[in-house]
């Protein structure tokens, strides 16, 4: 039987506003760099694309979208560049994004829009390139009003990320065993946080040959 090729691992880290969430993602490409670890960094919205600067104008509140409508932009911003990550995880690149499809379902279920359900909010994203380990940076709301409080953005309030940390907490129970979900504690200083996310990550630090999967299919 012939040797199951190693591609790059895929990495997706989550969390709400003012989780130190970029600065651990950069962190972490670092680390992986200096371990020789080919990586290429996503951001999700990827607000270049045609697709992101609708995107983005919208979550500046330059302009009004449905709800729906939105939703399945960002949906659809990750599926324009689904191919992408998976030739470069082939290739052998890991691949880490900022921000994936459960921020998708947490921001737009979080709205409680009628029609809008948690399972309706999942459908677009079904079939995605899944992750082989999700990192969400769990930080409490007196961490993120101590952290100087929240940007101008949409969806950038208090009681509103609230409501999105219940989603990913559900997100996070649903996901299951083997779905390697790790909620950290994003309260701790920086760097027992990339401590800790790099303990979870390096065992994939040189790739893995697990086929890569499908989400939710
Ligand atoms: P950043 O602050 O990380 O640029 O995110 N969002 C994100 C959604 O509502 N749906 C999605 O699918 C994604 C990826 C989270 C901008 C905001 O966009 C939200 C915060
Ligand atoms: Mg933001």
């Amino acid at each position: 039987m012939s040797e199951r090729k190693v591609r790059g691992a895929f990495i997706v880290v989550e969390g709400l506003d003012r989780s130190g969430k970029s600065s651990q993602v950069t962190l972490l490409e670092e680390h992986l760099k200096a371990e020789g670890v080919a990586v290429r960094l996503v951001k999700f919205p990827d607000r270049t694309t045609p697709i992101g600067k609708l995107i983005d104008s919208y979550l500046r509140s330059e302009s009004e979208m449905d709800d729906r409508s939105i939703h399945l932009l960002f949906s659809a911003n990750r599926w324009e560049l689904a191919k992408s990550i998976q030739d470069s995880l082939e290739s052998g690149t890991t691949v880490i994004c900022d921000r994936y499809a459960f921020s998708g379902i947490a921001f737009s279920a979080a709205k409680n829009a009628s029609g809008m359900s948690y399972e309706w909010c999942r459908g677009p994203d079904i079939a995605l390139p899944a992750p082989d380990i999700t990192l969400f940076l769990a930080v409490s709301p007196e961490q993120q009003r101590a952290r100087g409080g929240f940007g101008e953005e949409r969806y950038e309030k208090a009681d509103f990320q609230e409501r999105v940390e219940h989603v990913f907490e559900r997100i996070g129970v649903e996901m299951g065993d083997g779905s390697r979900w790790f909620a950290v504690d994003a309260d701790q200083r920086k760097e027992e946080v990339a401590q800790e996310l790099w303990r979870l990550v390096q065992p994939l630090a040189k790739g893995t040959d697990r086929p890569l999967g499908r989400l939710w299919a």
